[in-house]
């Protein structure tokens, strides 16, 4: 199976209930190491060039808005499969439908607070990595 790299946000409202610890948990619960992480503040601008794919949707504004709300975690997250193994944790986008025991159903209120972001594939990753990252802030794991 392949090492990936998966990008990682902990969202304002799971930030602002003291959830870090708890989902920090679940990614190394499920094999995923942290190789980076910072905590941040975004800008409007920070917000909607990381979201831009979505600048076109209705709930564009809104979620701009949500994600400059508060602090927020962003991690850069390594292991065997870790983009569709950080997905399966994560939950469906709404936390209504997101399964039982995933960060969304455990942690989040609604579609638009959701609780966390993780990258969709391996591409998507790599760029949401360079946005907040330079290479010299990861830490490959060699044990
Ligand atoms: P994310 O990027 O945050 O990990 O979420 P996702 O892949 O599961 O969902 P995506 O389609 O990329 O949407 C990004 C964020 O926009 C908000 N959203 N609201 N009201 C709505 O219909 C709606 N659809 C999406 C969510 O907060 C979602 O996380
Ligand atoms: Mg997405």
């Amino acid at each position: 199976m392949a090492i990936e790299r998966t990008f990682s946000i902990i969202k304002p409202d799971a930030v602002a209930k003291n959830h870090i610890g708890a989902i920090y948990n679940r990614f190394e619960t499920a094999g995923l190491k942290i190789v980076a992480a910072k905590m941040l503040h975004l800008t409007k601008e920070q917000a909607e060039g990381f979201y831009a794919e979505h600048s076109e949707r209705g709930f564009f504004g809104a979620l701009v808005e949500f994600m400059t709300s508060g602090p927020i975690m962003v991690q850069v997250l390594e292991g065997e499969n870790a983009v569709l193994a950080h997905r399966d944790i994560l939950g469906a986008t709404n936390p209504a439908d997101a399964a039982p025991g995933t960060i969304r159903a455990d942690f989040a209120e609604s579609i638009d607070e959701n609780a966390a972001h993780g990258s969709d594939a391996v591409e998507s990753a790599a760029r949401e990595i360079a946005y907040f990252f330079s290479a010299d802030e990861l830490c490959p794991r060699t044990r």
